[in-house]
């Protein structure tokens, strides 16, 4: 033991809890025919929680943890610490991006052996914890070689070094067997038009991505491959705006029925639609994949990565997961971070309790609206007509000869109410 959570025992489920312990998240509960954890699979994002330092664009770091630094053993105590808050919290699923768990070398073969180290550090680890990968990633952002971009970089050789790392993340994630492998481009995009060949970029991104799924298969990694999308910051501009743009860029390369999307809370915000109509979306187009759970300031306009506080918000978006059929490799991972005036290791074990019983609401709340059925009723209602005789014979019809029957039947469609605030009123029996 580190002894960096002192004091605080493992959590469990007590609805009567005014300290710690969930008041809503049962693990073993049966929800909708299955135990909520397997409904749920809430992962723990190693880099919010553990190499995030506390900065803003103001001030530098705030955290003092006894993990920082540069060094094996210290990313050695950073794992021991982050498999202790797993076991605090039980939660079945983690994250990570390769930076985030091991010291950067002079040399990529340096970085490599680092990571491979952790990794097999974590594969013990993993061998006596109940807590499994959701999904590996690269960081392919944050060094300054990758400030031009990772795939669309326009030196050839940031592509190549982006596509060796990706490689590795993959192998690693194979290897502790990962649900997923996660690409987020954070600088796939651009600053400026005026130094930027948009349609070139968009090549090699599209090959770039063509190339993991190749590897995949090659490997025979059976997990999903993920694209998060994002509209901006840190670019101005980010090629994987939305789940519509994935779509289309998935179409355009040939790469649709090989890749899903993670979708996060704060990304479908800032790309200016709501997170259930990104999962509505992606669910429609069948590449749903996976969640990142987070929230942002509606005030300020970026990415803040806040932890989930809204039960509605979080309800909407679980039942687009349930009307999806659920998770298969996906999960919850808990994109999200303490408020940097959160120093102490209680605010880490209460953001994720808080975040774990918000979500067990929202969840309990989409199945309830399910179950009850109402909402359902009454979408396909609205669409009946669809179903039968005129309307089912429509869309196999043609614009002559519906112009012919509109203007011999002589009658005027009456317009009918969409109801939406009494499905509102519906929502909110549940919520
Ligand atoms: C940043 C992204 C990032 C991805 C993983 O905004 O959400 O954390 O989830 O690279
Ligand atoms: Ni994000
Ligand atoms: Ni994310």
């Amino acid at each position: 033991m580190t002894g960096f959570f002192k004091n605080i025992s493992r959590l469990s489920y007590d609805p009567d809890s005014t300290d710690l312990g969930f008041r809503h998240y049962n693990p073993d509960e049966i929800v909708a025919g299955k135990r909520m954890e397997e409904h749920l699979r809430f992962a723990v994002a190693y880099w919010h929680s553990f190499a995030w330092p506390g900065g803003d664009p103001f001030g530098a770091e705030t955290f003092d943890r006894p993990w920082f630094g540069n060094t094996m053993d210290l990313a050695k105590l950073k794992a021991d610490v982050a498999f202790e808050m797993f076991e605090l919290l039980g939660v079945p699923f983690f994250c990570w991006h390769d930076a985030d768990i091991r010291p950067e070398g002079d040399t990529f073969a340096e970085s490599l052996r680092n990571f491979k180290e952790i990794i097999d550090y974590f594969g013990e680890k993993m061998a006596t914890s109940n807590t499994k990968l959701l999904w590996g990633t690269a960081n392919l952002f944050s060094h300054r070689r990758f400030m031009s971009g990772a795939a669309t970089n326009p030196d050839p050789e940031i592509f190549a070094w982006s596509a060796a790392t990706v490689k590795n993340c993959m192998d690693a994630t194979h290897k502790l067997e990962g649900q997923n492998y996660v690409l987020w481009g954070g600088r796939e995009g651009y600053e400026t038009l005026l130094n930027t060949d948009l349609k070139r970029e968009r090549q090699q991104a599209g090959r770039f991505l063509q190339m993991a799924v190749e590897y995949k298969h090659k490997i025979g990694f059976k997990g999903a491959i993920l694209v998060e999308p994002k509209p901006q910051e840190p670019s101005k501009h980010q090629y994987d705006f939305d789940v519509a743009t994935v779509y289309s860029f998935l179409k355009d390369f040939d790469l649709e029925g090989e890749v899903q999307v993670n979708v996060e809370q704060g990304h479908a915000i800032l790309a200016g639609h709501s997170f259930e109509h990104e999962l509505a979306l992606a669910a429609s187009l069948g590449i749903f994949g996976s969640i990142d759970m987070n929230r942002n300031d509606y005030q300020s306009g970026w990415d803040t990565d806040q932890f989930p506080n809204n039960v509605p918000e979080v309800a909407l978006a679980y039942y687009e997961v349930l009307k999806a059929g659920g998770f298969t490799t996906g999960g919850t991972n808990f994109d999200a971070k303490l408020r940097r005036q959160s120093l102490d290791p209680v605010d880490l074990i209460a953001g994720h309790a808080g975040a774990m019983d918000v979500c067990a609401r929202g969840f309990k709340a989409a199945v309830a609206m399910q179950e009850d059925g109402t909402l359902e009723a009454m979408r396909a209602e609205r669409y009946a007509d669809w179903d039968s005789g005129y309307g089912k014979a429509l869309l196999t019809s043609d614009f002559a000869t519906i112009a012919e029957q509109v203007v011999s039947c002589g009658t005027t469609p009456q317009p009918r109410s969409g109801r939406q605030e009494i499905l509102e009123n519906i929502v909110n029996r549940f919520v």
